[in-house]
C-alpha cells in the first residue's frame, strides 16, 4: 500500500496563493497599479482612436488598444492568484528546495500582448507580411519558451537552456526591429516616430530577459515583490507609455498612415511585395 504524501505547495489552493500575495505589500501594489493604469489607458486609447479612418491606422488602433486589454486581464490573473503558483526550485537554483512564488501567467499572456505591439510597429513600418509574420512567430518563440524556463522545475541547467532558446528568438525579433523595419519605416515616410518607438521598444525589452536572470526565476539576486515591480515598471513604459506615444502619432498623421500599402482602401489594397 502507498502512503499518502503530502500535499507539494504546487498545488496550494487559489485562497493560499491570494493571502500570500496580499501579505507581500511590494508584490500586490505592483500588480495593482497596473491594472488601474491599464484601466485608465483603455478608456483613453478608444476615446483617442474615435476619429481613426483609414484600414491601416484602425488596425494599428485596434492591435494597440489590446495591449492594455489583455493588460488588465492578465493583471487581474496575478492578482487574484489563478496565475501564479508555489514552484520548488531544483538543486543549483539559490533557493534549492524552497517554495518559490512562481508569476508565470506573465509570460503566458506575453504571449498575446507583444504580437500586438509588433503588429502596431510593423504595420507603422509598412512592412511586408513575410517580415510582419517573422517577428511576430520569433516573439511568440520567445514568450513560450520563456515560460517553460520559469515552470522547469526537474533541473535547473534545463531552465537555462529554454532561457537560451527564448534568447534566440529574441535576436530575431531584434534583427526584424532594428534592421528590416527600420528601412522599411523610412521607405513609408514614418521614420521619425518609429526610430523613437524602435529605440523605446528595444531598450525596454532588453529589461525583461534582464530581469528574469536577476529576479527569483534565475539567480534570484532579487526578491519576488522587487522581481515583480522591475516587470511593472517596464509594463508601465513598454505598453502604457508605449501606446500612448504611437497613437497619438496615428490620430495626428493619418493622411500618411493612409498612403501605407495596407490603408488605401477599406478592402485593403494588395501590397507590392506579396
Ligand atoms: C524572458 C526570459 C527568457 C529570455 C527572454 C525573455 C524576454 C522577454 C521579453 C518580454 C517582453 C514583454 C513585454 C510585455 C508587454 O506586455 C521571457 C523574460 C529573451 C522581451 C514587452
Amino acid at each position: 500500500m502507498s502512503a499518502i504524501a503530502p500535499a507539494p505547495l504546487l498545488q496550494a489552493t487559489q485562497s493560499e496563493v491570494l493571502q500570500e500575495i496580499q501579505s507581500d505589500f511590494l508584490l500586490n501594489s505592483s500588480l495593482w497599479v497596473n491594472i488601474a493604469l491599464a484601466g485608465i489607458a483603455i478608456l483613453l486609447f478608444v476615446y483617442m482612436g474615435r476619429n481613426v479612418e483609414s484600414t491601416r491606422a484602425k488596425l494599428i488602433w485596434v492591435a494597440t488598444l489590446l495591449v492594455p486589454l489583455v493588460s488588465i486581464s492578465s493583471y487581474a490573473g496575478l492578482a487574484s492568484g489563478l496565475t501564479i503558483g508555489f514552484l520548488t526550485m531544483p538543486a543549483g537554483h539559490a533557493l534549492a528546495g524552497q517554495e518559490v512564488l512562481s508569476p508565470w501567467g506573465r509570460y503566458l499572456t506575453w504571449t498575446l500582448s507583444t504580437p500586438m505591439i509588433l503588429l502596431a510597429l510593423g504595420l507603422l513600418a509598412d512592412t511586408d507580411r513575410a517580415t510582419l509574420f517573422t517577428a511576430i512567430t520569433m516573439d511568440i518563440g520567445m514568450c513560450v519558451t520563456g515560460l517553460a524556463a520559469a515552470l522547469v522545475t526537474s533541473s535547473y541547467a534545463l531552465r537555462w537552456v529554454f532561457y537560451l532558446i527564448s534568447c534566440a528568438f529574441f535576436v530575431a525579433v531584434l534583427y526584424v526591429l532594428l534592421v528590416e523595419w527600420a528601412s522599411d519605416a523610412a521607405a513609408a515616410g514614418t521614420s521619425d516616430i518609429f526610430e523613437t518607438l524602435k529605440l523605446l521598444t528595444v531598450v525596454l525589452w532588453l529589461g525583461y530577459p534582464i530581469l528574469w536572470a536577476l529576479g527569483s526565476e534565475g539567480f534570484a539576486l532579487l526578491s519576488v515583490g522587487v522581481t515583480s515591480w522591475g516587470y511593472s515598471g517596464l509594463d508601465i513604459v513598454a505598453k502604457y507609455v508605449f501606446a500612448f506615444l504611437l497613437l497619438r502619432w496615428v490620430a495626428a498623421n493619418q493622411d500618411t498612415i493612409a498612403s501605407g500599402s495596407a490603408g488605401a482602401s477599406a478592402t485593403g489594397a494588395t501590397p507590392t511585395d506579396d
